[in-house]
Order: C-alpha cells, then structure tokens, then sequence
C-alpha cells in the first residue's frame, strides 16, 4: 500500500529554513504562528451561518468602512498570534488607525514588522462568498529591544522578507514566498494541516481573464478604457475577448489569476484618484507574490515594490497579475493617459 506522501507547512517552513546559513527560525516561528491563527479564523469563517459573526459589529474602521463580526474576530486572531509567536516587535493593521506595538520583553526584542489586512473582501462575508487575509513581514530598522516605530512599516516593499495570503474558499489555501518562489497549502480540515499542494506556483505569462469592478467604467482613466475595450475584441491571436471575472475579494481575483492567468485591475478613478486599494497590506504583499510567480505589479507607472510609503494606509492604483498582460495594460494607459 502507498503511503500517504504530506509534507505539512510546517515541514516545508523548518526545511526552507535549513538552506539559509545562520537562519536561527525566528522568521519560521513567525510564519508557524500565521499558521495557527489561519486555521482559527478558517474554522469560525466556516461557521459564519451557523453562530453569531454575521453581520455588522457597529465600528467603523480608519477607512470609514463599517467592520464586520468576523473582521474584528480575524483581526484579534491574527493579532494574538504574532504577539504570542515573540518574533514580532509590531503590527500594522487595517482595522487600526495607528501601528501596534507589541510592549512585553520577548517582542520588544522581536526582528520582524508585519502589515496585514485579516479579513480583505468582507463585503462578500454574509453571501458565502471567498474572503482572505493578508499578510507582509518586514525586518525592523529600528534598534531590537526598544518599541517598534512608525519608520519599520513604511519601508518599501521591495525590503519584505515573506509576504502572503490565506484563502478562505471552497476549501483552505495559504500561500506565501520568502523570496524563492511561491507555493501554495491547502488545510487538510481532516488532520488540521496545511499541506504542500501547489509546489512552486508559477502564473502563465498571458492569460485570458481580466479583472476589474466594470460598474466604475465611467470613471475609469481613459488609458482603462481603451485597454477594457481591448480585452473585448476579437482577435484569435490574442485569444481575445478575454473572458471578465470579478468577485470583489481582492485574494480570490488574484488567486485565480495567479494560477489561470490574467490581469487584475483596481485604477485610480475620478471619485478616489488614488484608487482603492492599501500599498502596505493589500498591494506589496500582492505584488511580492506575483513577482515572485513570475507576473508583474505595477501602480500604472511605476513597480509597486519600489514605492517609498508616506503613509501607513496609503492607497495606489493597482495593476498585477501575467507579464504580458500587464505590460500591455501600461502600453494603454501610456498612449491613452492615466
Ligand atoms: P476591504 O479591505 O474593505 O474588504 O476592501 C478591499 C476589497 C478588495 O478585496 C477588492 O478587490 C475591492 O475591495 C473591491 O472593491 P469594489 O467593491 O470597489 O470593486
Ligand atoms: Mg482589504
């Protein structure tokens, strides 16, 4: 009989580990908490109909968005666990105005920042629809064993050690990179593991999906226009029209794009010039994936990982998925404007 062949995150995070000279786990340690705190949040996110997390909690977070029952359950989650882990001198949150610094003696002394959206799509909670939760980890810059300060969370991306995400969908996936490629776990609910499914996770450089929320057309930048035109067109070449799919949860679109192909669009629009989406904790740690993939990231202009942050929830246009896709999208809002 064949032996059941798993190789659980775990495994895969103390393997990774081993092939970096002087790599004490610290960054591991952190990585197995994120871990942990996924699997609590998929099991309350798998229960939303049943128990009481449905629904508004009654704040409303720093971006004037109402927070949902799970949103503010994710984020205590996640929170709790990068404290516990001890690796983690600080947050940065979207729920949270201001960064958190973590004030006991182990964490003060904690390597690594980390930015993270803990339930990104939460408008799609109470209709069963994929959320996620996102995650970029940054080295500190300030002294270890004092508080962690604003300057650790506004480095570039392209200065993120590991960034990730987890899905919440038909079943379980965390995805992350450290840098050597990407790869991709699905939770065994069976055995409460992660587990290797997705080895190396490369997205075709040309695919046939595009994904952006259409019902902002008229207030899309032409360059976005043309380029939507674009992909309706014919043209067997190109195997155009491509196909428009769009969720509204940041994770899900990229994800499918990652492992289908396609473009994901969120632009700047005339009602918010500097689109929707959150550099620190939506956009770097996407980009970072998708580089890393062998896709691209761009703000339109420039690659989103060399943006310096000005500003904690500081949001910018956002253009990523397959190489080519991307870069004929630029090409657009080149000749057309942006
Ligand atoms: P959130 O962080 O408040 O959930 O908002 C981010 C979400 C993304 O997941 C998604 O890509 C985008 O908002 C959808 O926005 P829109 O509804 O404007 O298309
Ligand atoms: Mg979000």
């Amino acid at each position: 009989m064949k032996g059941y062949n798993i190789t659980t995150l775990n495994e895969f995070i103390i393997r990774r580990q081993a092939h970096i000279p002087y790599a004490k786990g610290e960054l591991s340690n952190l990585l197995h908490h994120i871990g942990i705190a996924a699997k609590v949040v998929h099991k309350k996110v798998n229960k939303a109909g049943l128990v009481d997390v449905l629904g508004e909690a009654g704040e409303v977070n720093v971006q004037g968005e109402s927070q949902q029952k799970l949103d503010v359950f994710a984020d205590m989650q996640f929170t709790a666990a990068l404290r516990d882990s001890g690796e983690c001198c600080g947050i940065a949150s979207e729920e949270n105005q201001e960064i958190i610094t973590f004030d006991d003696e182990l964490s003060l002394d904690g390597n690594y920042i980390v930015c993270m959206d803990p339930l990104d799509g939460s408008s799609n909670i109470d209709v069963n629809v994929s959320i996620g939760t996102i995650f970029s980890i940054y080295r500190r810059i300030s002294p270890r064993g004092e508080k962690a300060q604003l300057i650790d969370f506004l480095q570039e991306g392209n200065k993120q050690i590991a960034a990730g995400y987890i899905i919440y969908g038909s079943s379980t996936m965390l995805v992350y990179t450290t840098g050597r490629g990407v790869n991709g776990f699905t939770l065994d609910t069976g055995i409460g593991e992660f587990c290797l499914s997705h080895v190396n996770i490369k997205t075709p450089e040309a695919g046939k999906i595009y994904s952006l929320n259409e019902g902002n057309y008229n207030k899309f930048p032409d360059g976005v226009k043309k380029y939507i035109k674009y992909c309706q067109e014919k043209d067997t070449e190109t195997n155009r029209p491509y196909s428009a799919r769009y969720i509204g949860s940041l994770v899900a679109d990229f994800h499918r794009n990652l492992l289908k192909g396609g473009i994901f669009i969120y632009p700047e629009t005339a009602s918010a010039p500097k689109g929707k989406l959150r550099l620190l904790y939506e956009c770097n740690p996407m980009a970072f994936i998708a580089e890393q993939a062998g896709g691209k990231a761009t703000n339109g202009d420039v690659r989103i990982m060399d943006i310096k942050p000005e500003t904690l929830h500081q949001r910018v246009p956002l253009y990523t998925g397959s190489r080519k896709m991307v870069e004929n999208a630029k090409k657009f809002l080149k000749e057309f404007g942006k």
